[in-house]
């Protein structure tokens, strides 16, 4: 029991160095890594609600620079609305070699009646892609009451949703890679 270690803030992230301390006690300890050298990333963006999709593009864009994707790997690919992600998504999956898709995307209830359809099917049919094919693709889609509530997560710097969704496909690429060469 003693040996034991407490978070004390239950409702914040796993630190590194918590992870590093598992290393110690375990056989293998796997995580992604924000190394996208050599990545090649595909980013699926809808152009409905662009005002606030368009923020997400480049604090996506900001992030791969981050964490050294060659821009030359990045593909871009615009679809009307986040209804149409998913197939999109499914097809960079299937033919185009990508270490992980990053999808982006603005559903904001305050202007549809079928907020709970297109949002609803936007995320079943993304995990549905990723798990069907095996290739990481990142939720980067908001979903909101109000168009505020979306400018709020889509504005500069690190809590930008789409900056977040990026970060996210690097670790889950890298994390991905990892793990088929354990297998
Ligand atoms: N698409 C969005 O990306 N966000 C929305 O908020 C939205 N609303 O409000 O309806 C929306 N609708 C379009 C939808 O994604 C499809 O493009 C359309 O239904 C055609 O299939």
């Amino acid at each position: 029991m003693d040996s034991m270690t407490f978070c004390k803030d239950s409702s914040s992230v796993v630190s590194d160095t918590q992870i590093e301390a598992i290393k110690e006690r375990v056989g293998a300890c796997v995580r992604g890594l924000r190394e996208g050298r050599g990545l090649r990333i595909g980013v699926v963006c809808s152009l409905f609600n662009g005002g606030i999709t368009w923020r997400l593009l480049e604090g996506a864009l900001e992030a791969l620079s981050k964490w050294e994707v060659d821009a030359r790997d990045v593909t871009v690919v615009w679809v009307p609305g986040a209804f149409e992600i998913p197939l999109v998504a499914r097809c960079l999956a299937s033919d185009a070699k990508l270490d992980a898709i990053v999808c982006l995307g603005a559903v904001v209830r305050g202007e549809t009646g079928h907020y709970d359809f297109v949002a609803g099917e936007c995320a079943s049919g993304i995990q549905r892609v990723q798990l069907e094919t095996g290739v990481p693709v990142v939720f980067g889609v908001l979903t909101t009451e109000t168009i505020s509530q979306a400018e709020d997560r889509s504005g500069a710097g690190d809590a930008n949703k789409g900056f977040e969704a990026a970060t996210t496909g690097v670790e889950m690429a890298t994390l991905v890679r990892q793990l088929h060469r354990l297998g």
